[in-house]
Protein backbone atom coordinates (compact mmCIF):
# COMPACT_ATOMS: atom_id res chain seq x y z
CA UNK A 1 0.00 0.00 0.00
CA UNK A 2 1.30 3.49 -0.84
CA UNK A 3 1.80 5.41 2.24
CA UNK A 4 2.07 9.82 1.93
CA UNK A 5 4.08 10.73 5.19
CA UNK A 6 3.57 14.41 6.54
CA UNK A 7 6.79 14.88 6.44
CA UNK A 8 6.49 18.71 8.35
CA UNK A 9 4.42 16.64 11.23
CA UNK A 10 6.74 17.16 13.95
CA UNK A 11 6.55 21.15 13.09
CA UNK A 12 3.72 21.02 15.55
CA UNK A 13 5.03 20.02 18.99
CA UNK A 14 2.68 20.61 21.56
CA UNK A 15 4.22 21.31 25.04
CA UNK A 16 1.50 20.87 27.57
CA UNK A 17 -2.95 20.29 27.45
CA UNK A 18 -4.95 21.17 30.74
CA UNK A 19 -6.24 18.14 32.52
CA UNK A 20 -8.02 17.73 35.34
CA UNK A 21 -6.80 21.82 36.66
CA UNK A 22 -2.99 20.77 35.36
CA UNK A 23 -0.86 21.70 32.72
CA UNK A 24 0.48 18.17 31.72
CA UNK A 25 2.99 16.74 28.91
CA UNK A 26 1.09 16.26 25.57
CA UNK A 27 -0.16 12.68 24.77
CA UNK A 28 -0.53 13.85 21.04
CA UNK A 29 3.45 13.64 20.31
CA UNK A 30 5.65 13.64 17.12
CA UNK A 31 7.34 10.22 17.81
CA UNK A 32 3.91 8.83 17.59
CA UNK A 33 4.20 9.54 13.32
CA UNK A 34 7.68 8.11 13.69
CA UNK A 35 7.40 5.06 14.80
CA UNK A 36 4.52 4.07 12.63
CA UNK A 37 7.19 5.45 9.77
CA UNK A 38 9.58 3.03 11.08
CA UNK A 39 7.51 0.24 10.97
CA UNK A 40 6.31 0.41 7.49
CA UNK A 41 9.75 0.70 6.53
CA UNK A 42 11.05 -2.91 8.39
CA UNK A 43 8.01 -4.33 7.35
CA UNK A 44 8.51 -3.09 3.45
CA UNK A 45 4.28 -2.27 3.20
CA UNK A 46 4.67 -0.16 0.54
CA UNK A 47 6.06 2.92 -1.25
CA UNK A 48 6.54 5.92 1.15
CA UNK A 49 6.16 9.34 -0.79
CA UNK A 50 5.68 12.91 0.53
CA UNK A 51 2.00 15.03 -0.15
CA UNK A 52 2.01 17.00 -3.22
CA UNK A 53 1.11 20.37 -2.28
CA UNK A 54 -2.42 22.01 -2.63
CA UNK A 55 -3.94 25.78 -1.99
CA UNK A 56 -5.86 26.93 1.03
CA UNK A 57 -8.84 26.45 -1.92
CA UNK A 58 -8.87 22.80 -1.17
CA UNK A 59 -9.57 23.09 2.50
CA UNK A 60 -12.51 25.06 2.10
CA UNK A 61 -14.49 22.22 0.39
CA UNK A 62 -14.52 21.43 4.62
CA UNK A 63 -13.35 24.07 6.55
CA UNK A 64 -14.94 27.67 6.93
CA UNK A 65 -12.53 30.31 5.45
CA UNK A 66 -12.68 32.68 8.55
CA UNK A 67 -11.27 28.97 10.31
CA UNK A 68 -8.73 28.51 7.87
CA UNK A 69 -7.44 31.92 8.01
CA UNK A 70 -7.52 32.22 12.04
CA UNK A 71 -5.53 29.05 11.64
CA UNK A 72 -2.98 30.28 9.28
CA UNK A 73 -2.29 33.54 11.31
CA UNK A 74 -2.98 32.49 14.77
CA UNK A 75 1.17 31.63 15.95
CA UNK A 76 1.82 34.92 15.00
CA UNK A 77 -0.78 36.61 16.34
CA UNK A 78 -0.22 34.85 19.55
CA UNK A 79 3.54 36.08 19.02
CA UNK A 80 2.29 39.60 18.84
CA UNK A 81 0.48 39.59 22.15
CA UNK A 82 3.55 39.62 23.81
CA UNK A 83 7.27 38.19 22.65
CA UNK A 84 7.31 35.47 25.58
CA UNK A 85 4.90 33.61 24.09
CA UNK A 86 7.10 32.05 21.63
CA UNK A 87 8.07 29.64 24.15
CA UNK A 88 4.34 29.42 25.13
CA UNK A 89 1.96 27.38 23.37
CA UNK A 90 -1.34 28.85 22.88
CA UNK A 91 -4.79 27.22 24.52
CA UNK A 92 -8.12 28.66 24.42
CA UNK A 93 -9.45 29.50 28.13
CA UNK A 94 -12.84 31.42 27.01
CA UNK A 95 -15.74 29.79 24.69
CA UNK A 96 -19.50 30.83 23.49
CA UNK A 97 -22.21 28.44 25.01
CA UNK A 98 -25.45 28.22 23.10
CA UNK A 99 -27.31 31.11 22.94
CA UNK A 100 -24.45 33.23 22.50
CA UNK A 101 -23.67 34.55 19.22
CA UNK A 102 -20.87 33.51 16.85
CA UNK A 103 -21.87 35.92 13.77
CA UNK A 104 -19.35 38.51 14.92
CA UNK A 105 -15.84 37.86 15.46
CA UNK A 106 -14.26 38.76 18.05
CA UNK A 107 -11.00 41.05 18.00
CA UNK A 108 -9.22 40.05 21.16
CA UNK A 109 -7.34 36.78 20.23
CA UNK A 110 -8.41 34.48 23.06
CA UNK A 111 -12.20 35.10 21.94
CA UNK A 112 -11.68 34.10 18.17
CA UNK A 113 -9.65 31.11 19.77
CA UNK A 114 -12.32 29.80 22.01
CA UNK A 115 -15.18 30.67 19.35
CA UNK A 116 -12.73 28.08 17.33
CA UNK A 117 -12.57 25.69 19.51
CA UNK A 118 -14.11 23.23 22.08
CA UNK A 119 -11.11 21.73 24.49
CA UNK A 120 -8.01 23.35 26.47
CA UNK A 121 -6.28 20.02 25.62
CA UNK A 122 -5.46 21.01 22.22
CA UNK A 123 -2.40 23.37 21.84
CA UNK A 124 -1.43 25.49 18.92
CA UNK A 125 2.29 25.89 18.42
CA UNK A 126 4.50 27.53 16.08
CA UNK A 127 4.66 25.38 13.25
CA UNK A 128 0.44 23.79 13.75
CA UNK A 129 -0.76 25.34 10.97
CA UNK A 130 2.47 24.52 8.30
CA UNK A 131 2.01 20.26 9.81
CA UNK A 132 -1.76 20.56 9.17
CA UNK A 133 -1.89 21.67 6.54
CA UNK A 134 0.64 19.04 5.09
CA UNK A 135 -1.01 16.89 6.54
CA UNK A 136 -4.33 17.73 4.70
CA UNK A 137 -2.20 17.10 1.33
CA UNK A 138 -1.42 13.48 2.49
CA UNK A 139 -4.95 12.94 2.82
CA UNK A 140 -5.61 14.59 -0.22
CA UNK A 141 -2.61 12.85 -1.85
CA UNK A 142 -4.37 9.30 -0.85
CA UNK A 143 -7.55 10.21 -1.88
CA UNK A 144 -6.31 11.15 -5.64
CA UNK A 145 -4.30 8.37 -5.57
CA UNK A 146 -6.74 6.03 -4.70
CA UNK A 147 -9.44 7.87 -7.81
CA UNK A 148 -6.60 7.48 -10.02
CA UNK A 149 -6.92 2.99 -9.86
CA UNK A 150 -4.84 2.44 -6.87
CA UNK A 151 -6.72 -0.13 -4.17
CA UNK A 152 -5.71 1.70 -1.01
CA UNK A 153 -3.13 4.53 -0.13
CA UNK A 154 -2.55 5.66 3.99
CA UNK A 155 -2.60 9.17 5.03
CA UNK A 156 0.31 8.89 7.78
CA UNK A 157 -0.18 12.06 9.39
CA UNK A 158 -0.14 14.42 12.09
CA UNK A 159 -2.07 16.28 14.00
CA UNK A 160 -4.64 14.28 13.38
CA UNK A 161 -8.05 15.47 12.12
CA UNK A 162 -11.33 13.77 12.89
CA UNK A 163 -12.52 15.85 16.34
CA UNK A 164 -11.86 19.15 13.74
CA UNK A 165 -15.21 20.48 12.39
CA UNK A 166 -15.98 23.24 9.81
CA UNK A 167 -15.01 25.80 11.80
CA UNK A 168 -13.31 24.13 14.98
CA UNK A 169 -10.53 22.48 16.22
CA UNK A 170 -10.01 20.40 18.99
CA UNK A 171 -9.27 16.95 20.49
CA UNK A 172 -5.76 17.51 19.30
CA UNK A 173 -7.41 17.78 15.90
CA UNK A 174 -6.95 21.00 13.38
CA UNK A 175 -8.14 19.87 9.96
CA UNK A 176 -10.11 16.79 9.50
CA UNK A 177 -8.11 14.48 7.04
CA UNK A 178 -10.59 12.28 6.47
CA UNK A 179 -13.56 14.28 5.60
CA UNK A 180 -11.05 15.83 2.92
CA UNK A 181 -10.44 12.87 1.45
CA UNK A 182 -13.64 11.94 1.79
CA UNK A 183 -14.58 14.97 0.03
CA UNK A 184 -12.17 14.26 -2.09
CA UNK A 185 -13.19 11.20 -3.72
CA UNK A 186 -16.82 12.59 -4.11
CA UNK A 187 -15.35 15.85 -6.01
CA UNK A 188 -13.53 12.85 -8.01
CA UNK A 189 -16.36 10.93 -9.29
CA UNK A 190 -17.44 8.41 -6.51
CA UNK A 191 -21.25 9.11 -5.94
CA UNK A 192 -21.48 7.25 -2.00
CA UNK A 193 -18.53 7.41 -0.07
CA UNK A 194 -18.18 5.76 3.83
CA UNK A 195 -16.50 6.73 6.32
CA UNK A 196 -15.42 4.39 9.14
CA UNK A 197 -13.76 5.42 12.17
CA UNK A 198 -12.22 3.31 14.51
CA UNK A 199 -10.66 5.46 17.04
CA UNK A 200 -11.14 4.63 20.45
CA UNK A 201 -12.63 8.26 20.71
CA UNK A 202 -16.06 9.74 18.25
CA UNK A 203 -15.23 11.87 15.80
CA UNK A 204 -17.67 14.70 16.61
CA UNK A 205 -15.96 16.81 13.80
CA UNK A 206 -16.49 14.03 10.96
CA UNK A 207 -19.96 13.41 11.94
CA UNK A 208 -20.86 17.14 12.21
CA UNK A 209 -19.70 17.93 9.03
CA UNK A 210 -22.29 15.36 7.44
CA UNK A 211 -24.89 14.80 9.36
CA UNK A 212 -27.12 15.85 6.65
CA UNK A 213 -25.78 14.53 3.56
CA UNK A 214 -26.43 11.35 2.37
CA UNK A 215 -23.48 10.93 0.16
CA UNK A 216 -20.68 10.30 2.83
CA UNK A 217 -22.09 7.94 5.36
CA UNK A 218 -19.97 8.83 8.63
CA UNK A 219 -19.83 4.83 10.88
CA UNK A 220 -17.89 5.25 14.34
CA UNK A 221 -17.17 2.62 16.84
CA UNK A 222 -16.42 4.51 20.12
CA UNK A 223 -16.44 4.69 23.60
CA UNK A 224 -20.11 5.88 25.12
CA UNK A 225 -19.84 9.55 25.04
CA UNK A 226 -21.81 9.79 28.45
CA UNK A 227 -18.79 8.84 29.88
CA UNK A 228 -15.58 8.84 27.43
CA UNK A 229 -13.89 12.09 25.70
CA UNK A 230 -15.19 14.20 23.50
CA UNK A 231 -18.62 13.78 25.27
CA UNK A 232 -21.54 15.45 23.94
CA UNK A 233 -22.14 13.71 20.93
CA UNK A 234 -21.60 10.46 19.55
CA UNK A 235 -24.41 8.42 21.29
CA UNK A 236 -26.59 6.06 19.21
CA UNK A 237 -29.88 7.69 18.22
CA UNK A 238 -28.04 10.41 16.97
CA UNK A 239 -28.85 8.65 12.95
CA UNK A 240 -28.25 11.86 10.92
CA UNK A 241 -30.76 14.82 9.65
CA UNK A 242 -32.62 16.56 6.78
CA UNK A 243 -31.52 14.31 3.56
CA UNK A 244 -28.94 13.02 5.67
CA UNK A 245 -30.87 10.48 8.54
CA UNK A 246 -30.35 7.35 8.25
CA UNK A 247 -26.34 8.24 7.13
CA UNK A 248 -24.94 8.33 10.42
CA UNK A 249 -24.14 5.33 12.69
CA UNK A 250 -22.93 5.68 16.14
CA UNK A 251 -21.86 2.22 17.68
CA UNK A 252 -21.36 3.37 20.97
CA UNK A 253 -19.03 1.04 23.60
CA UNK A 254 -18.43 1.08 27.07
CA UNK A 255 -15.24 1.13 28.73
CA UNK A 256 -13.37 -1.68 28.79
CA UNK A 257 -14.77 -3.60 25.99
CA UNK A 258 -12.66 -5.92 24.71
CA UNK A 259 -12.12 -7.27 20.99
CA UNK A 260 -15.03 -9.73 20.47
CA UNK A 261 -17.63 -6.93 21.44
CA UNK A 262 -15.72 -4.20 19.11
CA UNK A 263 -15.25 -6.56 16.51
CA UNK A 264 -19.10 -7.61 16.48
CA UNK A 265 -19.58 -3.82 16.04
CA UNK A 266 -17.09 -3.60 13.72
CA UNK A 267 -19.14 -6.77 11.56
CA UNK A 268 -22.39 -4.55 11.51
CA UNK A 269 -20.71 -1.52 10.70
CA UNK A 270 -19.22 -3.28 7.62
CA UNK A 271 -22.73 -4.41 6.92
CA UNK A 272 -23.97 -1.41 6.95
CA UNK A 273 -21.43 -0.07 4.29
CA UNK A 274 -22.41 -2.91 2.11
CA UNK A 275 -26.05 -2.02 2.53
CA UNK A 276 -25.24 1.72 1.51
CA UNK A 277 -23.76 0.36 -1.62
CA UNK A 278 -20.52 2.48 -0.99
CA UNK A 279 -17.99 2.92 -3.69
CA UNK A 280 -15.59 4.25 -1.86
CA UNK A 281 -13.99 3.84 1.75
CA UNK A 282 -11.98 6.40 4.03
CA UNK A 283 -11.03 4.46 7.53
CA UNK A 284 -10.45 6.93 10.58
CA UNK A 285 -7.59 4.37 11.62
CA UNK A 286 -7.09 5.61 15.01
CA UNK A 287 -5.15 2.66 17.21
CA UNK A 288 -6.02 4.07 20.58
CA UNK A 289 -8.49 1.30 21.16
CA UNK A 290 -5.41 -0.99 21.92
CA UNK A 291 -5.46 -2.16 25.74
CA UNK A 292 -2.30 -0.29 26.72
CA UNK A 293 -3.16 2.93 25.53
CA UNK A 294 -2.68 5.77 28.45
CA UNK A 295 -5.77 7.63 27.31
CA UNK A 296 -8.29 5.35 26.76
CA UNK A 297 -10.58 2.16 27.78
CA UNK A 298 -10.59 -0.64 25.01
CA UNK A 299 -8.75 -3.93 25.35
CA UNK A 300 -7.88 -4.59 21.97
CA UNK A 301 -3.94 -6.30 21.56
CA UNK A 302 -1.47 -5.91 18.84
CA UNK A 303 -2.57 -9.34 16.96
CA UNK A 304 -6.02 -8.37 17.06
CA UNK A 305 -5.26 -5.76 14.72
CA UNK A 306 -4.92 -7.72 11.55
CA UNK A 307 -8.00 -9.79 11.93
CA UNK A 308 -9.03 -5.53 11.85
CA UNK A 309 -7.29 -5.23 8.94
CA UNK A 310 -8.60 -7.97 6.79
CA UNK A 311 -12.28 -7.69 7.99
CA UNK A 312 -12.19 -3.88 6.48
CA UNK A 313 -10.81 -5.45 3.44
CA UNK A 314 -13.91 -7.70 2.97
CA UNK A 315 -15.77 -4.49 2.14
CA UNK A 316 -13.92 -4.69 -1.44
CA UNK A 317 -13.77 -1.06 -1.69
CA UNK A 318 -11.01 1.30 -3.06
CA UNK A 319 -9.82 2.66 0.59
CA UNK A 320 -8.26 5.86 1.97
CA UNK A 321 -6.90 5.21 5.66
CA UNK A 322 -5.72 8.31 7.50
CA UNK A 323 -3.97 8.14 10.65
CA UNK A 324 -5.62 9.32 14.13
CA UNK A 325 -5.31 8.78 17.75
CA UNK A 326 -3.22 5.80 19.14
CA UNK A 327 -1.01 7.29 22.06
CA UNK A 328 0.91 4.25 23.35
CA UNK A 329 4.04 5.27 20.95
CA UNK A 330 5.83 2.11 22.21
CA UNK A 331 3.04 -0.04 19.97
CA UNK A 332 1.55 2.32 18.07
CA UNK A 333 3.82 1.51 14.61
CA UNK A 334 3.28 -2.05 15.22
CA UNK A 335 -0.69 -1.80 15.63
CA UNK A 336 -1.17 0.45 12.63
CA UNK A 337 0.90 -1.47 10.86
CA UNK A 338 -0.87 -4.75 12.01
CA UNK A 339 -3.79 -3.17 10.39
CA UNK A 340 -2.46 -1.95 7.24
CA UNK A 341 -0.71 -5.73 6.58
CA UNK A 342 -3.93 -7.58 7.40
CA UNK A 343 -5.37 -4.90 4.39
CA UNK A 344 -3.39 -6.77 2.33
CA UNK A 345 -3.46 -10.62 3.15
N1 LIG B 1 -5.56 13.77 29.30
C1 LIG B 1 -7.68 11.63 19.20
O1 LIG B 1 -7.54 10.48 19.54
N2 LIG B 1 -8.07 14.43 25.96
N3 LIG B 1 -7.95 12.60 20.09
C2 LIG B 1 -8.29 13.33 26.84
C3 LIG B 1 -6.35 13.03 28.38
C4 LIG B 1 -8.58 14.41 24.63
C5 LIG B 1 -8.07 12.31 21.50
C6 LIG B 1 -7.74 13.60 28.21
C7 LIG B 1 -8.32 13.19 23.81
C8 LIG B 1 -8.38 13.49 22.32
C9 LIG B 1 -7.54 12.03 17.77
ZN1 LIG C 1 -8.80 8.95 19.69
Amino acid sequence: MITFYNDRHSLHQGRVEMFRGELVPCFEVAARADRVLDELRRRRLGAIEPAQAFDDAALSRIHASRYVEFLRGAWDEWVSLDPANARRDALPSVWPVRGHRSDVLPENFAARMGLFSFDAGTPLTAGTWQAARSGAWCALSAAGRVLAGERAAFALTRPPGHHAGQDFFGGYCFLNNAALAAQALRDGGAGRVAVLDIDYHHGNGTQCLFYERADVFYLSLHGDPRSEYPFYLGHADETGAGAGLGFNLNLPLPRGTGFAAWFAALAQALRAIADYRADALVVSLGVDTFAGDPISGFRLQSDDYFQVGEALATAGLPSVFVFEGGYAVAAVGINTANVLEGFQR
